[in-house]
Parts: C-alpha cells; structure tokens; sequence
C-alpha cells in the first residue's frame, strides 16, 4: 500500500558490484530511495515511503546476469486517507512494525465510605459535586478523555466544546482513600 516501506533482496554468492533498474530505467540512490550491500554479498534498494508510481518491474544485474520481481503499490484506503496526519502517520507505523503503542488507562477509585471517591472522580471529569448522593454498592463509570502522552493534558469533550486539564498522574494517596491507576 502506498506510504508503507518495500524492500528488494538480492543475494550473491561472490561479491561483484550490482545495479538496479526500475522498467528498464537505472534506479539512483535519493532521500526516499536507498541502495546498500550488505556484507559484499545481499545487495539491498529499499523505497522508505512509496507511492503509486513506485509500481513497476524492479531488476538488479550482475555481472550480465539479472533478477528481478514486480512491485505493485496499492492505493490507500479513503478512510486511511481521511484520517488526520497524525493518526495516519501511527497507522503506517503500526502497518509497518506490525505493533503501535495504545495508550490507555482504567482508573479504579477505592476507599472507605464518604472519603469523596464519587467527588474526585466528578472533579476529575470537570463536573460539578453539587448533587452527589453516597453510592450504594459499586458504582462503573464509563467516561471517557484522552491523555496526551508527552504534555500529560486531559482532554476532555463536551458538547462541541474540548478543554484540557493539565496535571502529572502516577500514584497517590490521601488521608483515607488510594487512588489508583
Ligand atoms: N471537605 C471536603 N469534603 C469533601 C471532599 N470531597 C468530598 N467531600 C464531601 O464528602 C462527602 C462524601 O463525598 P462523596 O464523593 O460522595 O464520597 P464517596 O467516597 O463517593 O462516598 P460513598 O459513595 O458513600 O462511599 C460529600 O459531602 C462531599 O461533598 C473534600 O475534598 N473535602
Ligand atoms: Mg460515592
């Protein structure tokens, strides 16, 4: 698929010097292409991010003799293409690597009775406390923000409004309750 990463292999038995051609058409190292021979004998072209016109017959010869295979780049998909830049920059990477980093958390207030759990966790969400009543029994939450990683901001959605809380989260107690992430 177009943005990700192709590689080609060649690997001889003797060290002799390699060209590559695309459609016939010699292929020149450049920032998104590079040529490279591994211990003399694995002659290596690697095309960092291709793009549709990347398609095409790829040959390496050596010495008069040639090898070679087809590269064929496939369209994106419009809803990768509609993504943000960023979360399309994670996808390729992940489509790349096979893995991504997800970053989540399940937040678990516990304490004893009347310690304020249900009012920090409202606190935590930007929510008023006016009308909390004690919790009978255990109470799930589903409530949802996004944490940046690196700025450590709370981004919460409200309505068509977005705002964000800025605060360093590990572990921490008070007097009578663990808060614990
Ligand atoms: N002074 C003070 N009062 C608080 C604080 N947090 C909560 N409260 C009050 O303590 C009482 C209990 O708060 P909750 O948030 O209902 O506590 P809880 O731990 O969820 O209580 P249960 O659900 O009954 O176990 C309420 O009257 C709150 O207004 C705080 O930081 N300071
Ligand atoms: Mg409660």
């Amino acid at each position: 698929m177009e943005g990700l990463e192709a590689c080609f292999e060649c690997e001889v038995e003797q060290s002799y010097p390699g060209v590559w051609y695309k459609n016939g058409k010699r292929v020149n190292s450049s920032s998104n292409i590079e040529i490279d021979t591994l211990n003399e004998k694995v002659h290596k072209l690697t095309i960092f991010q291709t793009t549709l016109e990347h398609t095409g017959k790829y040959e390496i010869k050596i010495k008069n003799i040639s090898s070679g295979a087809d590269l064929d780049i496939k369209e994106m998909p419009d809803a990768i293409k509609q993504m943000s830049e960023h979360d399309r920059r994670i996808f390729l990477k992940a489509a790349k690597n096979g893995t991504a980093p997800r970053y989540s958390v399940r937040i678990m207030l516990v304490g004893k009775q009347s310690v304020g759990k249900t009012s920090l966790l409202r606190r935590l969400m930007n929510e008023g406390i006016e009308d909390i009543e004690s919790t009978n029994g255990i109470n799930i939450e589903v409530k949802k923000c996004k944490i940046n990683v690196h700025t450590n901001e709370w981004i919460f959605n409200k309505g068509k409004y977005e705002f964000t809380i800025k605060f360093s989260l590990s572990l921490f107690y008070s007097e009578n309750s663990l808060f614990n992430i």
